[in-house]
């Protein structure tokens, strides 16, 4: 455990890329922007699957530069990056033959994941992918649970009391997790999220085909929720722990942990949200983190035409020329 967690304990910092078919509205459908987080605007705004599903046909990133994003993550200091092969609405970023919602289907063509994973190893910064594999708008069976639960399912196309979430995993998730972890050589992180609702058996089995495949791979605690720090003592399913960033902690963890957090207020782009982040903010969450032995992950959200946005892309380098300066990059 300790040689496989070394690298990523040097790195420190990383860079999150939440980037979808939600980048498109950009928190804004028909005229109505989201109140939340802009890649849970299907959700919020009750977006049927079969309207939201029509984005497929706009994706065409056309000034996509896997090059570009990753020199940006490395001006800014980044040691890595972690970048959403498929979110909670069900669209993957990369070729996949388990389900046509994915990026083959739309007018771009391209595997996303592929090129980016290509730039990483060209310019030595290690790859991490986040999969949701509980939570899918997509599908019929993902099935969460109760009470507070069941907001985060699908139910404006679903009814949560015929899904059945082990038909779910055995045709979407599994196999998906089986393709990202098979078709791109190595991949330094999967980051998990949102596994609330999970039973301990799917959890193992999550860690099981992931294990198989990646040996060496480092799995995020979001596999399932109540293998928390609490629970440190029973079997160490996960190599991390993941607060989200305004919840500073680690000084009592025996596990290394990573705040996550974003640039704006939004992990997908929002277009009206330009309340970036300064590069005062960036260095102190990430002395926050590195000081208790931690590591910051910070997100940015790409336009839908491939471009990062401008402000937080300079803002991001200000901080990484900081870095540099002080040796600490
Ligand atoms: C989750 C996602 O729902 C969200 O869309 C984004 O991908 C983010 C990185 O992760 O949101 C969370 C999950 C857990 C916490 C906060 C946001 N948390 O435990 O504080």
């Amino acid at each position: 455990y300790q040689a496989r967690m070394q690298w990523w304990k040097d790195a420190k910092y990383g860079m999150f890329i939440h980037w979808g078919l939600y980048s498109i509205l950009g928190g804004e459908y028909n005229g109505e922007v989201t109140p939340k987080i802009a890649e849970w605007i299907q959700n919020t705004l009750k977006i049927p699957a079969s309207e939201y599903k029509k984005l497929v046909d706009q994706f065409n990133p056309t000034e996509f530069d896997a090059d570009e994003w990753v020199s940006v993550a490395k001006e800014a200091g980044m040691k890595y990056m972690v970048i959403t092969s498929k979110h909670h609405d069900g669209f993957a970023l990369f070729n996949s033959k388990v389900s046509e919602y994915d990026v083959m289907s739309t007018p771009f063509k391209r595997d996303i994941i592929k090129e980016l994973k290509e730039a990483c190893d060209k310019q030595g910064i290690k790859f991490g992918l986040y999969y949701s594999h509980a939570i899918d708008w997509d599908s019929p069976n993902a099935y969460i649970g109760e009470g507070q639960l069941q907001d985060r399912m699908n139910l404006v196309d679903f009814d949560p009391s015929t899904m059945d979430r082990a038909t779910y995993l055995k045709e979407k998730s599994f196999p998906q997790l089986r393709e990202i972890l098979t078709n791109y050589g190595t991949i330094d992180i999967i980051w998990f999220d949102m596994g609330k609702g999970l039973d301990n058996e799917e959890i193992r089995e999550f860690v099981k085909i992931t294990r198989e495949l990646q040996p060496n791979i480092i799995i995020s605690s979001r596999i399932g929720d109540e293998v928390g720090p609490t629970s440190l003592n029973k079997d160490l399913y996960f190599d991390f722990f993941t607060p989200s960033d305004n919840y500073f902690t680690g000084d009592d963890l025996a596990i290394p942990f990573e705040m996550a957090g974003t640039t704006n207020g939004s992990w997908g782009y929002r277009k009206d949200d330009t309340e970036w982040r300064k590069p005062l903010f960036m260095l102190n969450a990430l002395i926050a983190s590195a000081s208790r032995n931690g590591n910051y992950l910070l997100n940015i959200g790409p336009m839908a035409n491939g471009l990062m946005p401008a402000e937080p892309v300079k803002n991001l380098k200000i901080a990484g020329a900081w870095l540099k300066e002080n040796g600490a990059s």
